[in-house]
């Protein structure tokens, strides 16, 4: 309860941010988009990440203001970096439980809606936990966050409990597979197979895939033979502050 108190406090004195990891083409290591990833700047212990604080955003229902502000502040970033980095994208996290708030959708399109026509620099990566809610429900969500101009991401796929007749019905655009088989494929010849199949299987439905912790040459060679297509992870680079992000990969300053 006590983590909850602060995190509240954390809310109010907007003691967020967002760092931004890099997602580059396979080929050719181009620069293709970033990922939002949430941190606190806790007043005593400095920065703090999702893990020690994300079940208690969720079970208290601080994601939903969190969330949105993650929203508001990736768009902002966005809209800043756009001139520097044609054709940008940066994909915010967004959990079942924010999906299916009520204000989600309404939030989005006023978000968005200054890009009435024309294809907002934002994108939403869920997870497979979505899977196990109302399905049709799940379906209607995505598919309207979709006509804003969004694209949808699943993510960790493969962690979670997928149902691949679920996988092939979601409207989405994105598969990323789990750092858990980018780092075991080197390793083990089952898990090889399962991403060699992952990717045939994204590809078949017309996913573009992306490898999730990509931290050496042999793993990224490895990906680009199977044909995927975007690579994230320390080699390609770690989750960066924005203005970090911004000096080190747009050369801004
Ligand atoms: O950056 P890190 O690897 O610690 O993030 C761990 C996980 O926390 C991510 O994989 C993601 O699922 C979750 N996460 C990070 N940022 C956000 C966010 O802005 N919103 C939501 N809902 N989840 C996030
Ligand atoms: O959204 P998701 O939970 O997938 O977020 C990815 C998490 O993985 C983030 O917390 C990020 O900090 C972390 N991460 C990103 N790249 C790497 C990597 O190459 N190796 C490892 N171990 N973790 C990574
Ligand atoms: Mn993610
Ligand atoms: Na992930």
């Amino acid at each position: 309860l006590q983590l909850e108190e602060e995190l509240r406090r954390a809310v109010e004195r907007g003691e967020f941010e967002l760092h931004y990891q890099p997602k580059v083409a396979a080929e050719t290591h181009r620069l293709v988009g970033a990922e939002a990833l949430l941190r606190w700047r806790h007043p005593e212990r400095g920065r703090v990440g999702p893990a020690e604080f994300m079940a208690v955003l969720e079970d208290s229902g601080l994601i939903v203001p969190v969330g949105r502000w993650a929203l508001r502040e990736a768009l902002r970033t966005a809209l800043a970096w756009r001139e520097h980095w044609p054709g940008l994208r940066l994909a915010v996290n967004v959990s079942a439980r924010e999906l299916q708030h009520a204000g989600f959708l309404e939030h989005c399109s006023g978000l968005l809606a200054p890009f009435a026509g024309e294809s907002p620099p934002l994108d939403i990566e869920v997870t497979e936990s979505l899977f196990m809610e109302d399905i049709n429900q799940t379906i209607a969500l995505l598919e309207e966050v979709r006509a804003l101009g969004c694209r949808v991401a699943i993510d960790d796929f493969g962690t979670g409990y997928s149902s691949l007749n679920y996988v092939a019905r979601l409207p989405a655009d994105e598969l990323k597979i789990d750092l858990s088989f980018t780092r075991l494929m080197t390793q083990s010849p089952e898990t090889l197979a399962l991403v060699t199949h992952i990717i045939n299987l994204a590809h078949s439905l017309g996913l573009r895939v992306v490898a999730e912790g990509v931290e050496d040459e042999e793993q990224a060679k490895l990906l680009r033979l199977l044909r995927c297509d975007v690579l994230q992870g320390f080699l390609l680079g770690p989750p960066l502050p924005a203005s970090e992000f911004a000096r080190r990969l747009l050369g801004l300053e």
